[in-house]
């Protein structure tokens, strides 16, 4: 299986990472192709535990590459904590490669994400604060800097000013906020050049020359498909391309050479941040699956909101990602329910709809329609062959199958890289 993309198919917070992470020692490449440190990947190898943000899961794994792709934007700060922490940890980063075209998250974005969440009141996204969103806008808007803008300090300093023109002017006007400095911020950047420069690839013929040479290489999506910039809850949703098709422009690889998208997905759903979310607990239940399946942010430590699975929201995101197979993770939190409810269809002004609402009104006013399945008592998380689940267990895998339109290759029973079924 030469080319593969993993992304999220829910809210995000999916086991994307362990997903990755558990492909294991066939893969050659890692490559996150979207988004920053805005994402959090909590993978547990031999009970040990590993958060990680802008460094692909794959790093784990001592014979994969990790690779970061032009359609991330990086921190660098963080960049290196999460090195030099790997490093501390025997984790080996040498073989961390880096786009020249991703681009960097200057401070002044960190600040301006936070100011206009502060301004937005109860109007505002939720966002992870990390500067994510005003860094793509000045990507769109052709005043980014990007890592190769490091290596020449006289352009670097240009961009800066180009940039920070138009920001102070807002800090000062609009935010009545301090202003941006030139010099502090360009110092900011270009004291990690020497450092990043070995790291510097030309990822596109990196990635296609393994492809040509049949290696493995795995495409690590963040976030997740409804929070995608075009596909997602927009305008709550992150800045970024979070569905398959991202995973090509944010990395340098054809469609073509595609072949398989792996979507992941939990036995129940949850999202941080601000936006709609029909089949949301507000509940006792709520509280329990949060409680239970450890549902806080990697990055923020927020408190997730819950919900039961939603085969709407599965259909969609296997049509939007011509998704191959869903992994579908946390089946053992569900365990001694006496029954599960499943949001089926929604119900949208006293209209059913099967599919995705076509408009975010509509999708606001979803309310959810149930079915229920019975539960299973046993404790699964030993579990490691389909046929040895309980039955309600395996029925319950089966019907959101069927509902969600891809076949569920693998079953996530645990948090550790072992704590797998694998069914195809
Ligand atoms: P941003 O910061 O601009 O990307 O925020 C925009 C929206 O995207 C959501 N978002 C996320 N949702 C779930 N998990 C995310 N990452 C962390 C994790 C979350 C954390 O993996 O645990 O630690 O809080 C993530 N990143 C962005 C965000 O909530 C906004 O709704
Ligand atoms: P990601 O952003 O999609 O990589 O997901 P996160 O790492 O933010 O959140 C997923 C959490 O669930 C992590 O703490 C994982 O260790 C944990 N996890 C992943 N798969 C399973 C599973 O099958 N069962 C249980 N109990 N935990 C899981
Ligand atoms: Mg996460």
């Amino acid at each position: 299986m030469p080319a593969l993309i993993v992304i999220g198919a829910q809210w995000g917070d999916e086991g994307k990472g362990k997903a990755t992470d558990q492909l294991g020692t066939d893969v050659d490449y890692v490559v996150k192709f979207n988004g920053g440190n805005n994402a959090g990947h909590t993978i547990v190898v031999d009970g040990e535990k590993f958060a990680l943000h802008l460094i692909p899961a794959g790093a784990l794994t001592d014979s994969c590459t990790p690779v970061i792709g032009g359609g991330v934007v990086v921190d660098l700060d963080v960049l290196f904590q999460e090195v030099d922490e790997l490093e501390s940890r025997g984790i080996d980063t040498s073989k961390l490669k880096v786009s020249a075209n991703a681009h960097v998250i200057p401070s002044y974005n960190r600040t301006l994400d936070k100011v206009t969440e502060r301004f937005l009141g109860n109007r505002k996204i939720g966002t992870t604060g990390r500067g994510i969103g005003p860094t793509y806008a000045d990507k769109m808007n052709r005043i980014g800097i990007r890592i190769q803008d490091l290596f020449d300090a006289s352009i670097l300093r240009q961009k800066v000013e180009s940039a920070i023109d138009q920001k102070n002017h807002l800090f000062l006007k609009v935010f009545n906020t301090k202003a941006a400095d030139i010099d502090i911020v360009t110092e900011e950047l270009l004291k990690y050049a020497d450092r990043i420069k070995p790291m510097v690839a030309n990822v596109t013929n990196l990635l296609n020359d393994a492809l040509d040479n049949g290696e493995t290489v795995v495409f690590e999506g963040g976030q997740a498909t409804m929070l995608d910039v075009d596909h997602g809850t927009y305008p709550f949703v992150t800045s970024s391309s979070a569905t398959a098709g991202g995973a090509c422009t944010g990395s340098g690889v054809g469609p073509t050479r595609i072949d398989r998208v792996v979507g992941v997905a939990k036995a129940y759903i949850t999202r941080v941040g601000e936006g709609p979310f029909p089949t949301e607990l507000h509940d006792e239940s709520g509280d329990w699956l949060r409680e239970r399946g450890g549902e806080f942010g990697t990055t923020t430590g927020r408190p997730r909101r819950c919900g039961w699975y939603d085969a709407v929201i599965a259909r969609y995101a296997t049509r939007v990602n011509s998704l191959t197979d869903i992994v579908l993770t946390k089946l053992d939190i569900l365990s001694t329910l006496d029954q599960i409810p499943v949001c089926v269809a929604y119900d949208v002004d006293g209209v059913r709809h099967e599919d995705m609402p076509a408009d975010q009104t509509s999708f606001h006013h979803a309310k959810p329609i149930y079915e229920y399945f019975p539960g299973w008592q046993e404790d699964i998380s030993d579990v490691r062959n389909f046929e040895d689940l309980p039955k309600n267990a395996q029925d319950y895998v089966i019907a959101l199958e069927e509902m969600s339109g891809a076949q569920i290759s693998s079953i996530g029973v645990g948090p550790g890289r072992e704590q797998t079924i694998v069914r195809h």
